[in-house]
């Protein structure tokens, strides 16, 4: 049987120990490669962040398994506790300086969620959640906004890897322009969703994200009273690969889907 509060304060320190490692890249000239094409970036402490908290929730749960962004191989989802993490989680607002960036470690067992900690070590602001605990901030609870989409910012991502989906996101995101406060494209989801949760803004939507950008995220919305579907409305779940994401609390999304309706 697991103990999901000794997990989740193992996830927080490891979190906060990446977080020192993550600042460090403050004092160097950051060198950069790509991966899948020239806007999916990765630098030496995204591999130092994940090498890091991977031997670190490793020593204190041998029997752990690993799904993270920058292993090529040798990722696993099945097991009594599997770590989903995003090292670095907005790696182009991290190599250009542009303070918005976070460490996101989910946990599963055996497919349920655990727990969730996404940390932005530029502004000291933790999040995280734990099943059936509620969903916090630095320790102040959070909850999402319930309604009223008109008041709130929209989030939003452009799935910059998957160019295909340029005119699709455009034109949703023109959609719900009149229909909320104002709209944000901030570079992490992870903090997207975390920033939905906090009720800092009211929806987030992503053509494609990958399971290690929005499984903490989503842990963290769920404990705060929110849900996401895919863009065809399907919940949802923790399975390796790449989904559409609309993210919010049941009355925003609706508010949402209505500003989609053919105008
Ligand atoms: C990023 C996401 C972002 C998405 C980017 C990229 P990364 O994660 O957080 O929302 O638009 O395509 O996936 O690559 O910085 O870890």
């Amino acid at each position: 049987m697991i103990d999901k509060n000794e997990i989740l304060k193992a996830v927080k320190e490891t979190a906060l120990r990446c977080g020192e490692i993550f600042l460090s890249a403050e004092k160097e000239d950051l060198e950069t490669q790509t991966k899948s094409g020239r806007r999916d970036l990765v630098t030496k402490f995204d591999l130092a962040v994940q090498n890091y908290a991977v031997s670190a929730l490793k020593k204190s749960f041998p029997q752990a398994k690993f799904f993270c962004e920058e292993t090529k191989d040798g990722n696993e989802l099945s097991g009594e506790i599997v770590f989903i993490i995003d090292p670095i989680d907005g790696t182009a607002n991290f190599v250009n300086g542009f303070h918005h960036s976070c460490i996101s470690i989910g946990c599963l067992s055996f497919g349920e969620a655990v727990c969730g900690v996404v940390f932005d070590p530029y502004k000291n602001e933790m999040f995280f959640a734990s099943k059936g605990n509620g969903a916090f901030l630095n320790g102040r609870k959070i909850s999402v906004a319930k309604n009223d989409l008109g008041s709130k910012m929209v989030m939003f991502g452009t799935s910059p890897y998957n160019t295909e989906l340029r005119d699709t996101t455009l034109e949703m995101l023109k959609n719900v322009y009149s229909n909320c406060l104002d709209v944000r494209r901030s570079g992490s989801a992870a903090l997207d969703l975390c920033y939905v949760a906090s009720s800092k803004a009211g929806l987030y939507f992503e053509g494609i994200v990958s399971l290690w950008d929005y499984a903490a995220g989503l842990i963290i919305l769920r404990e705060a009273g929110g849900e996401a579907y895919d863009f065809s409305m399907k919940p949802l779940g923790f399975k390796e690969g790449k989904t559409s994401i609309i993210a919010g609390s049941t009355e925003m999304i609706e508010e949402f889907l209505n500003t989609q309706k053919t105008q």
